[in-house]
């Protein structure tokens, strides 16, 4: 398959940077076969992360899985082949990428689990302005079970408190209406729609919606089979911070300490091949 560059314009930056996340068509089209041939992959053979979100007795399952590229051959193969760092350069306006991890979700048919709502940068142990997750779904997704987006959620000066998704109480061991400063609560869009203005976009196999880290996004269940590759990508201001319980992905044993760059041998710099808008 040849590589393909996917450089974002500068009205895509523009609109990534004032709203948080973006909607991309058709970008990835020549990759669906590449990527549901890792899903499947991943699904036979889980990793230790892999989470079924407490949906076993569901009509259809909501699970995930995470941090597989570099044992998944095409999963690694899209992450440095597709241009898809390029099109990341460009939305972060960054000089340099780097990846951070993948994530798998997969919503099978029928699956009545939602997502919650949440943001992903304190789930993470990096932070900074330069973050996006770029979300691939390879299955056409109707309105009614896409990702839906807090429009410049990501510009909120305190991020959500991070919630367990199995048990829904404080991810750091904490409860969410006694936790330490720095975070608020989970909103609820769906009850509070005066407040919040929601991104949500219908999605063809091979479309993108590239979101920062600090984005509320959710999404309802899903009546399809709904699979979605997300990839994980962080800009030179990616700074490691410590937080205050555990992180997700955990990555144990990585000596990092507050303020470092992410180290380079577990979380590798992507080559670019195009100009940075
Ligand atoms: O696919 C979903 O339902 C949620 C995706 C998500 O939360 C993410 O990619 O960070």
């Amino acid at each position: 398959m040849t590589s393909r560059l996917h450089a974002a314009g500068a009205a895509q930056a523009d609109a990534f940077a004032a709203d948080g996340a973006v909607h991309l068509r058709g970008l990835f089209t020549d990759w669906i076969d590449e990527l549901a041939a890792g899903v499947a992959h991943n699904e036979a053979q889980p990793s230790e992360f892999f989470d079924d979100n407490g949906t076993t007795d569901d009509a259809g399952r909501f699970w995930d899985d995470y941090c597989n590229w570099s044992r998944i051959a095409e999963f690694e193969r899209f992450a440095f082949r597709s241009g898809i760092a390029d099109l990341a350069a460009g939305l972060m306006r960054s000089e340099t990428v780097q990846l951070f991890h993948e994530h798998v979700l997969v919503k099978e048919a029928g699956a009545s689990r939602q997502t919650p709502w949440h943001c992903d940068a304190p789930y993470y142990f990096v932070d900074c302005p330069q973050t996006v997750s770029i979300w691939i779904p390879l299955d056409p997704v109707p309105l009614e079970s896409t990702l839906r987006l807090i429009r410049g959620s990501h510009l909120w000066e305190e991020p959500v408190h991070p919630l367990d998704w199995t048990t829904m109480t404080g991810f750091y061991g904490d409860d969410e209406k006694t936790h330490s400063g720095g975070f608020q609560p989970t909103p609820d869009p769906d009850t509070q729609s005066d407040r919040f203005e929601l991104l949500e976009w219908a999605c063809e196999p091979g479309d993108a919606v590239a979101f920062h880290y600090r984005t509320v996004h959710g999404a309802r269940g899903s009546s399809n089979l709904r699979r979605a590759f997300s990839l994980r990508m962080v800009g030179g201001d990616a700074r490691y911070v410590q937080r205050p319980g555990r992180t997700s992905p955990p990555f144990t044993g990585h000596g990092m300490l507050d303020g470092q760059r992410l180290r380079e041998d577990w979380f590798p710099m992507m080559p670019l091949a195009g100009r940075v808008s």
